[in-house]
């Protein structure tokens, strides 16, 4: 909307809700309510601080990888996280806020990040979990993404989309490897797995009573299924899968329900992720002070980066 636009307030309101009922895309340019631009500040910053903590628990790994090819495959997983964090940062950049602002409120606490990365990865067998479960349950939660209203954070999830699958595969590979191995490989699965499990469940936030964005969310199309359907979507595409790996899920509840069509589970222990999400998880305090200390030694990256297009912008004015 500009000074010398000729269209009420109003007019701009009814082409916004016109377009999200037509089911087309939002663009950087057109109007939309603060409050749209607002949710969606929140989401892609969380998503993006996300991406970059979430490289954390599995980096730790790259260093005692057991093989040449272990060591490849993670670290490439790793390095992909951390673009899909650049790519996130950028889709957020078009709502007008930039990156360093978003750093700060992350670096500060300010702003949130998934509640699963506050959790350690204590064997290597957490390394084929993480990508089993947390990128499975990643994927369930960012394919509907890729429909949001938002344009730039809509195309942004089609490649990243497309990684999680890659990184979803290794895990899975990783884990069918260590089941058929020792026993004390399967072991070490099914240990991971009772750790990693209920914390997954937890990614996909709170049950839908309780999630206060979930319904302005997907009046706008940013969001296009509550928590509890992917909840329930994760589950049902994750226990033929351990079944396939010969591990159980440590969860009494679970069972087939013939008549929902769908398996029946457990509570999430919520006090626990309250705890997780307000700062109090296993690993809360270790991951923002990695990312503080890390930000900080890259500030000389950033001043030469600043440096050099100051000279570019003086060379092109002269
Ligand atoms: N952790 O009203 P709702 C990945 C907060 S990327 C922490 O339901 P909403 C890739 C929520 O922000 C994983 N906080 O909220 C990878 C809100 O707080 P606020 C990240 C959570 O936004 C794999 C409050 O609770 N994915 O894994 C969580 O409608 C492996 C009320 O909740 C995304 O960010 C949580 N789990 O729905 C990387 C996907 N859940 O802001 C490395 C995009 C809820 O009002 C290795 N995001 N909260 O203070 C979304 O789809 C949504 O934002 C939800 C939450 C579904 C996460």
């Amino acid at each position: 909307m500009t000074a010398t636009d000729a269209r009420s307030p109003e007019a701009y309101a009814r082409e916004f809700q016109a377009t999200i009922d037509a089911d087309q895309r939002i663009e950087p340019r057109d109007w939309m309510p603060e409050a749209y631009r607002k949710t969606l500040i929140r989401q892609i910053a969380q998503h993006a601080h996300s991406e970059i903590i979430g490289m954390q628990p599995e980096g730790t790994w790259i260093t005692r990888a057991p093989s040449l090819r272990r060591k490849a495959i993670l670290l490439a997983k790793v390095q992909d996280e951390a673009g899909h964090g650049m790519y996130l940062y950028a889709a957020a950049e078009t709502l007008g806020v930039d990156r360093e602002e978003l750093t700060e409120l992350l670096v500060s606490a300010r702003q949130k990040y998934s509640s699963i990365f506050n959790y350690p990865a204590l064997s290597y067998a957490d390394v084929g979990v993480i990508g089993w479960l947390v990128d499975g349950a990643a994927i369930c939660n960012q394919v509907p993404l890729c429909r949001c209203s938002y344009g730039p954070y809509a195309r942004a999830m089609v490649r990243i989309c497309k990684e999680e699958s890659f990184h979803q595969r290794q895990g899975f590979e990783l884990l069918l490897a260590m089941c058929h191995g020792t026993a004390a490989q399967r072991e070490m699965v099914q240990e991971s797995v009772n750790r990693w499990w209920w914390p997954s469940l937890m990614m996909f936030g709170p049950a839908d009573g309780d999630s206060p964005n979930t319904q302005q969310s997907m009046e706008w199309g940013i969001k296009r299924h509550t928590n509890d359907e992917l909840r329930q979507r994760f589950v049902d595409m994750s226990v033929p899968q351990a079944e396939a790996l010969g591990i159980t899920l440590p969860d009494p509840d679970l069972r087939w329900n013939a008549e929902r069509g769908a398996h029946d589970f457990g509570e999430p222990d919520w006090s626990e992720f309250q705890a997780v999400i307000t700062g109090a998880g296993p690993a809360n305090a270790q991951r923002l002070a990695h990312r503080r200390r890390a930000h900080e030694n890259g500030a000389w990256v950033r001043e030469a980066a600043r440096a050099y297009a100051d000279k570019r912008a003086k060379a092109v004015s002269a």
